[in-house]
């Protein structure tokens, strides 16, 4: 595959850029190599500077579950840019937006627009802390909710102890408050609330993990969370910024009919535009200024454009079959992947929840953070070249998830198919 330009183009960006990119999974730097430099999406291909194709199972990482540069959200933008991009002040599109949000999930009786995920679950823990005038949150092992200092903590030695920092730069005084467990593990949840009980704002969790790669709740483990922060006085935080939207259109917490007490959303609801939220129950979020104390404020929170393009990406969502046929199409590229692995006498561990796809190399069932960890990455690395050389995009991790879109055709993933099983028969040799 020529990357010539590509090439030099990296060169330049590492110039001016710390690794030549804009968010650190973009580099490459797990999968080796160089990556491509995007010049273009349409649908669910993206074209590169070097006149490469690829089939794109990133989609932007989650935003674009309707595809590439969309007609119907194209058009829209369009029509909204030429009105202006942010005017600073209330507008209509926020309350379409928002009604439209709170129909697909009504534990959000109420929300607020931020401009990425990371802002809604940083605003999410300050509410959740003056809400219930307590300090501590716990999360999970290989759960991710954005950069924020206290969210970038990992456990102490030993899970019933003080979070340490995950990061240079991030003060041990936050980290102590996070508090961390092994996700599908609620008898450590129950550990930690009966240590300190009275001390646990919240619990934030994925309701399906993605960020340690796809890895699902067991039956009864989100119940569980539900029922102990309910019996200690603490919040439910679903962090729903990638299953918002990709696993149902109400979400998680209607795929498990569980009803929590804040959701943080991102991705989809921007259509590819940056837009994050947080919201739920009517009495907490009316702690939030200017109808409460708590300060949090966004100069491009809920602007015209992003809103146009969240506005018109669920409308393509809300329709009939939609959901259907994204399962179908990820369901048929799991059945393909599995019978090329059993054909080439490979042994992966294939985790998914509705479009939202991960392959792991192991042999082993995969339900936490300290299982996804003993996935062999050097041939994911492997895997992950002769993909991306044959024209399929997956994502550079394996510690990551790949997204299927409504805009894959049976074609695509067919070709996939094929080229994944060319992968898995190479990694034998
Ligand atoms: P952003 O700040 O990147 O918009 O959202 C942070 C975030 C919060 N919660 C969950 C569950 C998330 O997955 C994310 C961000 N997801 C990563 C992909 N695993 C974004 C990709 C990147 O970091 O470049």
């Amino acid at each position: 595959m020529n990357q010539q330009h590509s090439q030099e183009l990296f060169r330049e960006a590492q110039r001016y850029l710390p690794g030549g990119v804009d968010s650190p999974v973009r580099a490459f730097k797990t999968v080796g190599g160089t990556p491509p430099f995007i010049v273009k999406g349409q649908g669910a291909r993206m074209f590169d500077a070097d006149g490469n194709e690829f089939i794109d199972y990133v989609c932007s990482w989650g935003p674009l579950i309707m595809g590439h540069s969309h007609p119907q959200v194209v058009e829209a933008l369009k029509r909204a840019v030429e009105r202006g991009t942010s005017f600073g002040a209330p507008t209509e599109l926020e309350i379409t937006l928002a009604r439209m949000i709170s129909t697909a999930m009504p534990s959000i009786q109420m929300l607020r627009f931020v401009n990425s995920g990371t802002e809604a679950a940083m605003t999410a823990l300050r509410l959740a802390r003056a809400y219930t005038k307590r300090d501590m949150i716990v999360k999970f092992a290989g759960g991710y909710h954005g950069h924020s200092d206290g969210l970038l903590a990992k456990a102490g030695s030993g899970v019933a102890t003080l979070g340490i920092p995950d990061s240079p730069g991030v003060p041990s005084g936050y980290a102590r408050n996070t508090l961390t467990a092994l996700y599908n593990d609620a008898k450590a949840v129950e550990q930690l609330f009966e240590r300190y009980s009275e001390e646990i704002a919240a619990v934030i969790v994925e309701p399906v993990a993605a960020n340690m790669g796809v890895v699902p709740p067991q039956p009864g483990f989100l119940e569980s969370l539900r029922s102990l922060t309910s019996r200690f006085g603490s919040l439910l935080i679903f962090d729903e910024v990638i299953t918002g939207f990709r696993v149902a259109y109400g979400g998680a917490q209607a795929l498990y009919s569980i009803t929590p007490d804040l959701t943080c959303l991102g991705k989809i609801i921007g259509g590819g535009l940056p837009v994050g939220a947080y919201g739920g129950r009517r009495d907490i979020m009316e702690m939030m200024a200017p109808v409460g104390p708590v300060y949090q404020a966004g100069t491009l929170s809920g602007n015209p454009i992003a809103m146009t393009a969240g506005i018109e990406t669920l409308k393509l969502l809300n329709q009939p079959g939609v959901y259907n046929q994204l399962e179908n199409k990820t369901a048929s590229l799991e059945k393909g992947i599995g019978t090329a692995a059993a054909k080439a006498g490979i042994r992966i561990y294939i985790s998914r929840t509705a479009s939202l796809l991960t392959v792991f190399f192991t042999a082993d069932q995969v339900v936490d953070y300290e299982s996804a960890k003993r996935a062999n990455t050097e041939e994911f690395n492997r895997f992950f070249h002769v993909l991306l050389t044959e024209g399929i995009y997956w994502p550079p991790s394996q510690f990551e998830a790949a997204f299927v879109s409504f805009a894959h055709s049976d074609e695509d993933i067919q070709l996939t198919i094929r080229v994944i099983g060319k992968a898995l028969s190479l990694l034998k040799k």
